[in-house]
């Protein structure tokens, strides 16, 4: 089998999060993958079994999808069209330039883009490399709750990530199966406005929002993977979906570069609000989380779509 393009991320210890939570909080720093995310793991094994002897692939993506999608095409040596709505940054626009990609710009949101890069595959003869919904980006993403079963002594007591179209929580839930974890809850997080997870969750059927109206744009699908629905509805592995509002994802932020000196952006934020606005001792309040809790795994998705001025206009639009 050929070399898997993901690292194995680091897992710390987080002092002022345990401080913060009262149970020991591992980050898990997908952060640090080559691409800045844990896109990377699900997309390097999609392209690895899908694109061997592809003349190019495409991407429909928010922005880190892409990122990875054109990181594993060049070191495949294929060509990468990466297709990203009008809402994505300049910034990454240019960072998907500069490995490499041909860079699409069509529509205002991720399902825009996604339809042209479905119409692109199909004209162009290219391979589609979809960001959340296949289930070799489960499996691949699966990876990383296998490297911290290999590396904590105690089973986390749940595990806190971010949800887009749910691709992670796929991956995480498979993982967890895996490793025998199944009584570990996740903590699903989106920012109110990209929260289609969330929305399938309460109507009990999978949702299409009307519109992504909050700024964390990576979050930003209309509507959840049928998978992720799927597992929220058969109970197999407790899933608690959250929502927290585009200023408490920003300052969460802000709050984790002071603290853990590491840059991620706003779709990283909402899990991480989990911690710092003290939705894990609400939910431990209400019966909904084990007290005392084991530790608590932290997914750190990272992020491309960030810098000191991005953030700085984010500031500024979101009044923080
Ligand atoms: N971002 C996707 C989908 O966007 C993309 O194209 O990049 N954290 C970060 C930093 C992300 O970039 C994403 C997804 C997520 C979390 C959520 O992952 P998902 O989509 O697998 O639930 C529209």
């Amino acid at each position: 089998m050929a070399r898997p393009f993901h690292l194995n991320t680091p897992l710390l210890e987080s002092v002022s999060m345990t401080q913060r939570v009262g149970t020991p909080v591992f980050l898990k720093m997908e952060n640090s993958q080559p691409s800045g995310s844990f896109k990377i793991r699900g997309i390097g094994h999609l392209c690895q079994q899908l694109a061997t002897d592809s003349k190019g692939v495409v991407c429909s993506s928010g922005g880190n999808a892409g990122m990875a999608a054109a990181y594993v095409a060049r070191k495949m040596c294929v060509p990468a069209t990466i297709v990203v709505p009008s809402s994505t940054p300049q910034l990454v626009v240019q960072r998907l330039r500069d490995q490499g990609a041909t860079v699409n710009i069509t529509g205002k949101v991720w399902d825009d883009a996604n339809t042209e890069a479905l119409r692109l595959a199909e004209t162009e003869g290219l391979t589609y490399v979809p960001p959340f919904d296949h289930p070799l980006l489960w499996q691949g993403h699966s990876s990383v709750i296998s490297e911290v079963a290999a590396s904590l002594e105690e089973k986390p007591g749940a595990v806190l990530l971010s949800v887009g179209g749910g691709g992670l929580l796929c991956g995480v839930i498979q993982g967890l199966k895996d490793v025998g974890w199944t009584d570990v809850p996740v903590i699903a997080m989106e920012t109110v406005g990209a929260d289609c997870f969330n929305a399938a969750v309460k109507a009990g059927r999978l949702v299409t929002l009307d519109d992504i109206t909050s700024e964390a744009k990576c979050l930003g699908a209309k509507t959840v993977c049928r998978k992720a629905f799927e597992f929220s509805q058969s109970g197999e592995i407790s899933i608690i979906s959250e929502l927290v509002t585009d200023q408490q994802a920003l300052s969460a932020v802000e709050t984790f570069l002071d603290e853990e000196r590491v840059l991620v952006e706003m779709a990283c934020g909402a899990a991480l609000a989990a911690v710092y606005s003290g939705l894990v001792h609400r939910l431990q309040d209400e019966g909904r989380l084990p007290a005392p809790l084991g530790p608590l795994l932290v997914i750190v998705c990272g992020g491309s779509s960030v810098d000191m001025e991005q953030l700085s206009q984010l500031k500024h639009k979101l009044h923080t």
